[in-house]
């Protein structure tokens, strides 16, 4: 089965916010946001904005009428700054004009005095003055400082790790129509309509029923929608509230660049201690988050973290600490993954650093720590597969590991200015929302009387195939052809207090949810059935293509007659359901419990040619092994994959994060912003899925796969590093990223570019 939407996509039919047709007299919103990263607001001043032709309003954090600080898990963000600004880009005013070019004119017409106070970016100089979100964490297992004494070796080591932009394809935007009474209906391009719900609500004194939010499809979150969609609905809300009009704020790119929030960087400092056979016996990492000026979801992002900082191994001893520090940049906020590929890239540098140190291949380092069924986690659960060894293990065999390490071997030797170099990733991802209570999903089905059917759930479409997944789940639940399935917009008056698409679990929990519907529809069909045939036990009666079976035997009812019969017979043909995962809880006293459903593991192979006297490299093969369960949509999943693949491999190497010193993004445009694209993806992309891996969570054995394929890409930092290290072996390398070609070549010619600055001083 196709997905869905592709038809459409290809078409240029598929609907998105700022598609539909516009209501008479909508109005059009521009923001206007700090130019600088910190200060106290001293005056604002919008006469000229105001007076520009075409402009119906200018509004400011005084117009708001509720609750003016917003943010899921701490409100602490203004919706519109007042006396002070902590980051470029922050919103301070909002002006509605006849047109966005008008309203945008306008923009620049505000002007503002600003005493400029100096940034902080570092979050380490943060966490030093104490500025810290929530409260720092620590994780411990086993002994460590007992530990340290039995290790042959010990090593310390910094790891500088870069953000990520979301580059969604479709920039933040929403649009709000006014409704009778106090109520509003928002389009808004989020992963999180009850969020939006809620905060407006929440800003203009009304109930939550009062706000209706709709969403048909996003252009891509990647968790830049998750929090921060939620602002951008906020203002347009605000302005449709105050002018009684419809109104639309879609970000330019260079707007949603600058504007928002990215993946969180990290530094790091870890220390590692392993058995002169390469045994690791202790690890120890301290977390320094760049969460930027508010909380959004850092605090989450670190909790995430820490629970995948020792990945796929299994370490008898940690201490695993990290905090959330609060800087001048805009707020930092999911990016698939979710604070996990940080915490694995500082676990490998690690690894990386031990194999180096006893000149052992760091394949055998990693291989000889695997973690295996019945493992303890850090966190105290146990892992209920042996899917990190048995990934690993396949990967070895199918793709020939022994021989991909003898070939580059054989090419380096013979080469020079070129070199070769692989590496293995491994990837052990936990699969459920941390916080417990956000894993919940509810479902609306109704089944109309020619036979047709209607499926509403709590997700969000955004590129990853949900629509596609939970049709190919109808069609198997009912029995049905899919042409007979329509997967209905998202929301929030069809589905109350839904948790927000993220977490790669919105097929698992709203899947089960559909299922339960359907189940409770199917019973009622078949008491009807089991009444028509005259029969006593409708469980022996089944729908397979339409058909309607007694015993595996076709009757003479088909699903069109039984759905007509079952309406005349005053049969219910809808249901709404509830799923919550479970089995899951986490005690955040101890640090201890059962986080996660389960764990989606794999592991990659990732070769790399690299240009020694020009830093630029080319990704040579990149070979998985997944483990998917028993996947809904084989097709989709690869989509997944792929998709993932190349979004670590571009965090990893040329998505390059610029700002200045004075907290201005730099590269604020697709042109200095450089992000995969087909040229820059491997040669050679192989994925084996795991098939005999089974899963009792997911919808009939399925598993997330939205978010661990990404952690592969992690691989070429490691593969690059052997490449740089058969060039210069006695190089010292950082364990910094993103590794561009221009780092790649700083740091092969460090003491040649050190030479020429001291003769140049
Ligand atoms: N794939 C596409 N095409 N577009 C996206 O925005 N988001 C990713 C992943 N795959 C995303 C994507 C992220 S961050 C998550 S958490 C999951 O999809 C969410 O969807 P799922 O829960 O249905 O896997
Ligand atoms: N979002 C969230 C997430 O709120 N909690 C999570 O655990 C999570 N994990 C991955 C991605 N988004
Ligand atoms: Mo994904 S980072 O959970 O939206």
């Amino acid at each position: 089965m196709k997905r869905i939407d592709a038809v459409y996509h290809v078409r240029g039919e598929a609907e998105f916010v700022d598609d539909a047709p516009r209501p008479a007299e909508m109005l059009y919103a521009a923001v206007f946001a700090s130019p600088v990263a910190h200060g106290a607001i001293l005056s604002l001043d919008t006469a000229a904005a105001l007076a520009l032709e075409g402009v119906a309003a200018v509004y400011t954090v005084a117009d708001i009428p509720g609750q003016t600080l917003w943010g899921s898990i701490i409100a602490d963000q203004p919706l519109l700054a007042k006396d002070e600004v902590t980051y470029v880009g922050q919103p301070i005013a909002v002006v509605v004009g006849k047109t966005a070019a008008i309203a945008r004119q306008a923009v620049n017409r505000i002007s503002l005095q600003v005493e400029e106070r100096p940034p902080v970016l570092d979050p380490r100089q943060a966490f030093e003055r104490g500025h810290i979100i929530g409260s720092p964490r620590t994780f411990v297992l086993g002994d460590v400082d007992q530990a340290w004494e039995q290790c042959d070796l010990i090593l310390e080591g910094t790891c500088d790790i870069g953000g990520q932009e979301h580059l969604y394809l479709e920039t933040q935007r929403a649009r709000v129509i006014p409704q009778e009474g106090q109520a509003l209906r928002v389009y808004s391009a989020t992963q999180n309509p009850y969020a939006a719900q809620r905060t407006i609500a929440q800003m203009l004194g009304l109930p939550n029923h009062a706000i209706e939010v709709d969403v048909k499809r996003l252009g891509g979150g990647f968790g830049g929608k998750e929090e921060q969609a939620t602002l951008w609905a906020c203002l347009a809300a605000l302005a449709a509230w105050r002018t009684h009009q419809p109104v639309e704020l879609v970000l330019s790119r260079q707007e949603d660049l600058w504007m928002t929030g990215k993946r969180h960087p990290y530094i790091s400092d870890f220390k590692i201690g392993v058995t002169q056979e390469g045994k690791i016996l202790v690890y120890e990492v301290k977390h320094y988050q760049n969460a930027g000026a508010y909380a959004d979801l850092s605090t989450a992002v670190l909790e995430r973290s820490l629970f995948h900082s020792a990945n796929a191994y299994f370490i008898p001893n940690v201490r695993i600490s990290g905090a959330s520090c609060r800087t001048n940049l805009p707020p930092n906020t999911a990016l698939r993954g979710f604070g996990g590929p940080q915490a694995m890239f500082v676990m490998e540098s690690a690894i990386a650093q031990v194999a180096e140190a006893l000149g052992r291949p760091r394949g055998e380092i990693q291989s000889q720590n695997l973690l295996q069924l019945g493992d303890a986690f850090p966190y105290g659960q146990r892992l209920q597969t042996d899917g990190v060894r048995q990934t690993w293990r396949e990967a070895e065999h199918i793709y020939r590991l022994a021989e991909i390490r003898d070939r580059i071997a054989q090419y380096n030797a013979s080469h020079f200015e070129t070199k070769q170099g692989y590496a293995v990733m491994p990837v052990c991802f936990g699969i459920s929302f941390t916080a417990t209570f956000m894993n919940q999903a509810s479902a609306l089905v109704h089944v109309y009387t020619d036979g047709s059917v209607s499926v509403t759930t709590g997700g969000v479409e955004m590129g990853q195939g949900l629509s596609t997944k939970i049709a190919n789940l109808a069609v198997k639940a009912f029995g049905i052809g899919e042409q007979r399935i329509k997967i209905e917009s998202t929301n929030t008056t069809r589905i109350a207090n839904m948790s927000p698409t993220a977490a790669s679990v919105t097929t698992d929990l709203n899947g089960q949810a559909m299922l339960l519907a359907i189940e409770q529809i199917l019973a009622r069909l078949k008491s009807v059935a089991a009444a028509q045939l005259g029969v006593d036990d409708p469980d022996r009666i089944a729908i397979i293509n339409e058909q309607i079976l007694y015993d595996g035997q076709p009757t003479d009812w088909t699903w069109d007659r039984l759905v007509a019969t079952a309406f005349l017979t005053r049969t219910n043909l809808s249901a709404h359901a509830f799923y919550a995962t479970p089995g899951i809880g986490f005690d955040r006293t101890k640090e201890k419990g059962t986080p996660f459903a389960y764990h989606v593991c794999g592991a990659a192979i990732v070769e790399v040619t690299l240009d020694c006297l020009r830093g630029t490299y080319k990704i040579d093969a990149v070979k998985i092994v997944h483990d998917l369960g028993r996947s809904v949509n084989p097709l989709v999943d690869r989509g997944q994959v792929e998709g993932g693949l190349a979004q670590g491999l571009g965090w990893m190497t040329i998505e390059d994060l610029q700002f200045n010193e004075k907290g201005r993004l730099l590269s604020k445009d697709l042109s200095t912003y450089k992000a995969p694209d087909v040229f820059f993806m491997p040669d050679e992309i192989a994925i084996q899925f795991l098939e005999d891996m089974e899963n009792t969570t997911g919808p009939y054995g399925s598993k997330a796969v939205g978010e661990p394929p990404l952690m592969y890409g992690i691989g070429i930092f490691f593969a690059l590093r052997q490449a740089m290290r058969a060039f210069k072996p006695q190089g010292e390398f950082a364990f910094a990223s993103p590794l561009t070609p221009e780092r790649v070549l700083c740091e092969l010619y460090a003491d040649e570019l050190k030479e020429i600055a001291e003769s140049i001083s």
